[in-house]
Order: structure tokens, then C-alpha cells, then sequence
């Protein structure tokens, strides 16, 4: 559970860490079976040079899914995102790069409106000096978010120091870094303009993606567009046969937004026809 203060920093900022949510023992556990899935990916060969990337990773791994469940994750997205809020997928990341410039993961002013909320377990420590997630502090609301759209461009296209239509070199946006020792929770809106620089070979990662109960057709739509038709409406048979009510709270609500996506399209092919 959050604090106030903390729910009102997140409401505020954008971000919120908590700071040791899993204890030392809970990360050996939670490090073993990342290292386990992300082997098992490459079928058991080195680790390219490029690092490694594996969807839905935790879904792969009893003690992996035990970390969605558990307050210190459960809780706090139901106190950001409501009580209905749905699961959108994991990620395991094993990073090569050295810095991932500044962007937000749904950039742009429509996509503010529905709030979606990403959950990082860095399984090695991150400092200022050493690829700790930067984030711009309120950048996650209008009219600062549109304000920023040089660094989604800069992101998306030329990748150039400095940024053209800001002047500055990238390291140098005014943003804070979230230095984070295994066991911390950062958790940011996927609206928020944040990045990383100065990043090490191996820096592992988990990502839980969560968001707020789709409403619109818009809204469904983005999912769609962000995450794939399957992985949203289909979710990973460890969830749909897990014995956990707080699993099936997060996918039923998918299930009554699939049932409405089909039944709409099917009116429209019947008034087409
Ligand atoms: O590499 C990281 O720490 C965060 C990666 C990132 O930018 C993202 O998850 O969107």
C-alpha cells in the first residue's frame, strides 16, 4: 500500500519507488527464475552482445507470477489505477546499450487520458553514474507532456545531440535519476518522458505492465496498438488457469472488452454489408 504522500507523489510526478518491496531472500528467488526463463529463450547458448528481450516473461514462471500477486504490487496498482484494472504483459530485458534516449511508452495527449502504469524490478543495482532510469518529474500531464514531444520525435527518428527544437544535449534535460538496489519498485506512468544513460553490459530488468479498465473504443484500440491483439486478449494459459483470484481479476475485464470489440466490429460488417 502506498502511503498518501506517496499515492500523491505518484498523482503529481508520474513515479513513485518503493523502496525494498522484496526481501533478499524473495529477489534470490525472483533473479533465479528470471535467469532461468531468459536461458531457457535461447535455448541454453552465451548471451548475445546485443542483451536479450523476452515477452511475457513472468507469466513463464511460477515464482515470477508470485511477484504480480503480492501486495506490495497488487495493492499499489489497485490504488493507481482503480479496482478493475487489467494486466498488459511483462517484459525480461537483459540490456547491451548504453543509453535509451528520452521517451514516453504511450507518448502523446490522447493516450494521457488512459492511464496505464509499468512496474520495474531491476535485478542489479542502477546509480546516477551507472544506468539508473532518469524520469522527468510531471511529465506525465498536459501541457508539459506535449511541451517535451522534441525528445519523442528525437526518440523516434533522428537520435541527434543536441535535440533538435530543444538546443540541449540529452544527458543534459533537466530530470532525476532513480537509483535502485534489488528489491526496489519503481513504478511510473507510461505517459512519463523518462530514459537511460550510462548503462552497464547485463543490466537486468523486469517489467510488469498494467492499465485502468478499458472504457472506449479508443481506449481498446490502444491496447491493441501497444500490445498486440494476442497478448492482450489472449492472456498466457499460466493465467488463465491460475487458481489466484487476483490473476483472474486482472484478465476478466479483458475477456468483457474482447466480448465488446467483436460484438462492434460484427455491427459494422453487418451495417457495411
Ligand atoms: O532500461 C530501462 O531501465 C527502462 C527501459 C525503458 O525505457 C522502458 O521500459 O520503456
Amino acid at each position: 500500500m502506498l502511503s498518501c504522500g506517496q499515492k500523491s507523489h505518484f498523482d503529481t510526478f508520474g513515479f513513485v519507488v518503493v523502496r525494498q518491496a522484496f526481501s533478499e531472500m524473495e529477489m534470490n528467488v525472483i533473479t533465479k527464475a528470471f535467469d532461468n526463463v531468459l536461458l531457457q529463450d535461447r535455448d541454453g547458448s552465451p548471451l548475445s552482445e546485443t542483451g536479450q528481450s523476452v515477452w511475457a516473461v513472468v507469466e513463464k514462471a511460477p515464482d515470477l507470477i508470485r511477484m504480480v500477486e503480492n501486495d506490495k504490487v497488487f495493492d499499489t496498482v489497485k490504488q493507481i489505477l482503480g479496482p478493475n484494472f487489467i494486466w498488459a504483459g511483462s517484459e525480461g530485458n537483459i540490456t547491451s546499450h548504453k543509453q535509451h534516449y528520452w521517451h514516453a511508452d504511450r507518448p502523446g495527449d490522447q493516450e494521457i487520458k488512459y492511464p496505464r502504469l509499468k512496474a520495474i524490478v531491476y535485478l542489479d543495482k542502477t546509480s546516477v553514474k551507472r544506468g539508473a532510469l532518469r524520469v522527468i518529474p510531471g511529465s506525465h500531464k498536459l501541457p508539459f507532456h506535449t511541451d517535451l514531444w522534441p525528445l519523442q520525435a528525437n526518440h523516434d527518428r533522428q537520435k541527434k545531440n543536441p535535440i533538435p527544437g530543444l538546443g540541449i544535449n540529452s544527458k543534459d534535460v533537466p530530470s532525476i535519476s532513480l537509483e535502485s538496489s534489488p528489491g526496489d519498485l519503481v513504478f511510473f506512468s507510461q505517459s512519463l518522458f523518462h530514459a537511460v544513460f550510462d548503462s552497464f553490459p547485463n543490466r537486468r530488468y523486469i517489467a510488469l505492465k498494467f492499465a485502468a479498465e478499458p472504457s472506449t473504443h479508443y481506449e481498446i484500440g490502444s491496447l491493441i496498438k501497444h500490445s498486440g491483439y494476442k497478448s492482450i486478449f489472449e492472456p498466457h494459459p499460466s493465467f488463465t488457469s491460475s487458481k489466484s483470484s487476483r490473476i483472474h481479476s486482472m484478465i476478466r475485464p479483458l475477456r468483457e472488452a474482447k466480448v465488446r470489440t467483436l460484438l462492434r466490429t460484427l455491427k459494422q460488417n453487418t451495417e457495411e454489408n
